[in-house]
């Protein structure tokens, strides 16, 4: 099997995800770390423009956001499962809004100056300041949350979870660990980075215990690779077959035609590229770079828009 590489830096949450999965699946990966700002040349040489975190690559396979990420480590390793059978509609509807809704009012609740240094690392103040207009510019008009707000907001949420925990249920939703537990476990992972602001947990016993829990899964075993590497390897590899993929075609744009596709909510960067899978949840396009040559590029059908050029 080729290898799984993973393009992430260290504080960020929704890479955490994608590490947590590796453990839970026992999958060993190779590890590129990648600017948490722009520009990533390195990075977009491969999406052709994708700039969010992580990406994972497979070969000339390129995967954008951690769902599509998630299937796809449920495909080359199917079990333990992320989506077990009788809650597997529930896993992935908890998931998506642990990805959207508790995500961002956690970010909008750590992100407090006296947590920043935990967050960020020892940042020089213009380096904070870069760090906030990249930001700003990544996320244009998105609604942003009062920590006010947030506050609030946050401590709704943790009742509720704890309350999911209730009866000595291991995991959210049952016996069985779920995509919902990753999805909501990096937002947990990302509050308790923010250490001096960590303390909402406390109320929250259950909450506490599981994210423990959650945390033994560990990583697995990840060696370095530099981003070079990893474009030779994209350079030297041959994207996977892409008609295993039935076509669904609600857009009236047919496999082949140039297409641009980008995320719905922020970082509103687009991919041009040929349409070589419209799967029931899947888009991929077909990109040629001159330093990460043919790749596939793949995103998630939820959260992304397709058009035609
Ligand atoms: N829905 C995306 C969200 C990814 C996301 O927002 N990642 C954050 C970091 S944890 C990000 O991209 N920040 C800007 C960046 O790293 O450039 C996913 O599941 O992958």
């Amino acid at each position: 099997m080729a290898d799984l590489i993973l393009h992430h830096y260290q504080n960020s949450p929704f890479s955490e995800k994608v590490r947590l999965m590796f453990g839970f699946k026992k999958l060993a990966w190779k590890s590129v770390f990648i600017p948490p700002v722009m520009p990533k040349p390195n990075v977009t040489a491969l999406t052709g423009g994708y700039r969010r975190t992580p990406v994972l690559q497979v070969g000339a396979d390129i995967y954008c956001d951690t769902a599509l990420i998630a299937d796809v480590l449920e495909r080359i390793a199917p079990s333990p499962s992320l989506y077990p059978a009788p809650v597997a509609g529930l896993a992935r509807t908890l998931a998506q809004w642990a990805d959207a809704t508790l995500f961002w009012t956690v970010i909008a609740y750590v992100f407090q100056p006296v947590a920043i240094p935990y967050l960020l690392g020892p940042l020089t103040a213009e380096q904070v300041k870069a760090f906030g207009a990249d930001r700003a510019a990544m996320r244009g008009n998105a609604a942003r949350m009062s920590v006010q707000e947030a506050t609030g907001n946050l401590r709704v949420y943790l009742r509720r979870l704890d309350d999911m925990l209730a009866d000595g249920k291991p995991y959210l939703l049952g016996e069985a660990t779920s995509i919902a537990d990753f999805s909501v476990y990096h937002c947990m992972w990302f509050l308790q980075l923010a250490q001096p602001l960590a303390g909402i947990l406390d109320e929250f016993p259950r909450v506490k215990e599981w994210i423990g829990r959650m945390a033994e899964f560990g990583h697995c075993q990840s060696e370095k690779m530099s981003a070079e590497q990893a474009l030779e390897t994209a350079r030297n590899s041959t994207p996977a077959e892409a008609s295993d993929f039935p076509c669904i075609d609600t857009h009236g744009v047919a496999l082949g035609e140039r297409v641009s596709i980008m995320p719905t909510d922020y970082a509103l960067d687009p991919v041009e590229g040929e349409l070589v899978i419209s799967a029931d949840n899947e888009f991929a396009v077909r990109r040629e770079d001159p330093k990460g040559g043919s790749v596939v590029v793949h995103f998630p059908r939820l959260g992304f828009q397709m058009k035609k050029i």
